[in-house]
């Protein structure tokens, strides 16, 4: 019985913990085609899905001060843009191919993903 109570606590808490690091704020599992990315200690969420093959755009507002942050780089695309703060700037793109593509900051210490599916 108490066996019982205490690995459904513990479950409970894993999985609370799981969603807290893993859950909606740091990776959506919806798939669209425009997001708002939060430019925030990080960007929010961290992993967003878009479908490949058609266009797609993505607006970033950066309300974190921290000039790590005020450029947002996507190699795969050769997009490189200027965020100013508290201003939505958006990118438009459209990934040819099924991928993961890497969004990161100027100086590559911020991450995020772009799935596309
Ligand atoms: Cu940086």
């Amino acid at each position: 019985m108490d066996k019982t109570i205490i690995t459904t606590l513990g479950l409970a808490t894993i999985g609370a913990i799981y969603w807290f690091f893993f859950g909606t704020k740091e990776e959506s599992r919806i798939v669209s085609d425009h997001w708002d990315i939060a430019v925030q200690g990080g960007y929010k969420p961290a992993a967003i899905r878009i479908p490949h093959g058609k266009p797609a755009a993505i607006t970033f507002t950066r309300t974190d001060p921290n000039t790590c942050l005020e450029e947002v780089v996507m190699s795969d695309f050769k997009i490189k843009k200027f965020l100013p703060i508290n201003t939505p700037v958006t990118i438009p793109l459209s990934p040819a191919k099924k991928g993961i593509y890497e969004i990161h900051c100027g100086m590559n210490m911020f991450h995020g993903k772009i799935v596309a599916v």
